[in-house]
């Protein structure tokens, strides 16, 4: 395996930090960018990481200290077109890991500066990026994380990105139908296009990943607490099951939405970082746009409610479900069916399995229960959909 530049755009983030001691690991040299923007987001409405995490600098010495691994960091927004420029012409990397947007759905839904500041910060830093690339980094591999929610909950099953249709006696191969929920979804559809449209006519090479929710918490390079990575469990900032795990740790009723039909692709966060560090290691042709739908499992959040119940008695937590009013407007019972084959056909095995992860992130959050508790006031939902 050759050794690859990679960039990790948004390295100070959930998955960005971990991805990038995950890829030194395996032997590349990491680089990365991030604005601190998630940190002070998540203080905007009130809240803050289970997880005590350090400021960047410490983390990079902590991880410096265990590892002898240096990352080099570069503090910036990538809306701003000149500094994404000038890293990426100075890095010149093989691979470029595009982690750095606003990844909520109900933070772009507050009110009209939040849906802007999000569609503006995720469209213009990805376009800022494809057009340094055009410009100094022709070659370079763009691995950018898009949703699974892009394709909202069809009646039918989804493939990866494309697929045939016949219409009025003629064939083509097109791009899935987008229906996205929210704003924030809204502005990885519009990516995903101009993705498309860069790689064709500049030929750029790029894996967009159609993500599902990530959960969990620990990776084996995690050998110390200052190399944690954040774990929100906010109304705004924490994804469903990190929540149900954080509501279970303080004997807060669990929050499955309406009738908690509603079903997703799920992914351990070990499997996360598995996937991409494959999908860096096998790059697209040049020229080439392709898309991997990236989860473990299929779940619906009544699902995965009654396995945080479980496993959470192991653990001797007594976790009750509370189903609430739903404050999104989306599907709560339906067919949810997508394809995903590209990454097992890559070589990825999803080791990991819910309660496996379970049994790993919960232990660690009872150790944090006093700054969830600290926190429990933004744990109901009041950021709405309607109304
Ligand atoms: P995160 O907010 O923890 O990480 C994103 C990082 O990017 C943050 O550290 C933030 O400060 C930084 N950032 C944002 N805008 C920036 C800008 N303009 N300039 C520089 N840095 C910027 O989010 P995450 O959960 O790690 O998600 C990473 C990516 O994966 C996002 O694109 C998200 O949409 C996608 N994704 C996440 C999940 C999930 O469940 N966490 C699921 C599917 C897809
Ligand atoms: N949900 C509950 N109870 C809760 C929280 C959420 O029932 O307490 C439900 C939501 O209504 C939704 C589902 O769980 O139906 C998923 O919600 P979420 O907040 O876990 O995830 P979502 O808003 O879809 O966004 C997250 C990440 C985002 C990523 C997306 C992948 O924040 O960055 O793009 O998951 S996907 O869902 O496949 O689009």
């Amino acid at each position: 395996m050759s050794v690859l530049k990679i960039t990790i755009m948004g390295i100070d983030g959930y998955l960005g930090w971990p991805l990038a001691m995950h890829l030194f690991s395996r032997g590349h040299e990491v680089s990365g960018v991030d604005n601190f923007s998630r940190r002070r987001n998540v203080e905007e409405i009130g809240g803050h990481s289970a997880t005590p995490i350090k400021p960047m600098k410490m983390r990079l010495k902590a991880y410096e200290k265990s590892s002898g691994n240096k990352i080099r960091f570069y503090q910036g927004d990538l809306i701003k077109t000149g500094f994404t420029e000038d890293v990426i012409a100075k890095e010149r990397p093989d691979c470029i890991v595009h982690l750095g947007e606003i990844p909520s759905a109900p933070y772009s839904m507050i009110d009209v500066d939040h849906c802007n500041y999000t569609q503006t910060n995720n469209i213009v830093g990805t376009n800022n990026i494809l057009f340094a690339m055009r410009k100094h980094a022709q070659k370079c591999h763009l691995l950018k994380l898009g949703t699974m929610g892009e394709y909202g909950t069809p009646n039918v099953d989804i493939p990866e990105g494309f697929f045939e249709i016949e219409y009025r006696g003629r064939k083509d191969k097109l791009p899935f139908p987008r229906q996205p929920g929210s704003w924030y979804h809204l502005s990885k559809v519009h990516d995903t296009f101009n993705i498309i449209f860069a790689c064709k006519i500049w030929g750029l090479a790029s894996t967009d990943i159609m993500q599902g929710v990530v959960h969990g918490l620990m990776t084996d390079e995690m050998v110390n607490d200052d190399l944690l990575t954040r774990f929100d469990f906010d109304e705004v900032w924490g994804t469903a099951l990190n929540r149900f795990c954080a509501q279970a740790v303080i004997g807060h009723e669990l929050t499955p939405y309406g009738k908690g039909g509603q079903t997703r692709g799920f992914i351990a966060l070990r499997d996360s970082i598995e996937c991409m560090t494959i999908t860096a290691e096998n790059p697209p042709a040049d020229g080439e746009y392709r898309v991997f739908n990236q989860f473990d499992e299929t779940y619906s959040v009544n699902e995965l409610a009654k396995h945080v119940v479980s496993v959470g008695e192991e653990f001797g937590l007594d976790a009750k479900i509370w189903s609430i009013e739903n404050p999104r407007v989306e599907k709560e019972e339906h067919y949810y069916n997508p394809d995903h084959e590209r990454l097992p056909s890559l070589g990825f095995k999803p080791v990991h399995s819910l309660d496996a992860e379970l049994r790993r992130t919960i232990p660690k959050l009872i150790q944090y229960r006093d700054r969830i508790e600290e926190k429990k006031g933004v744990i109901m939902p009041s950021v709405k959909w309607r109304g």
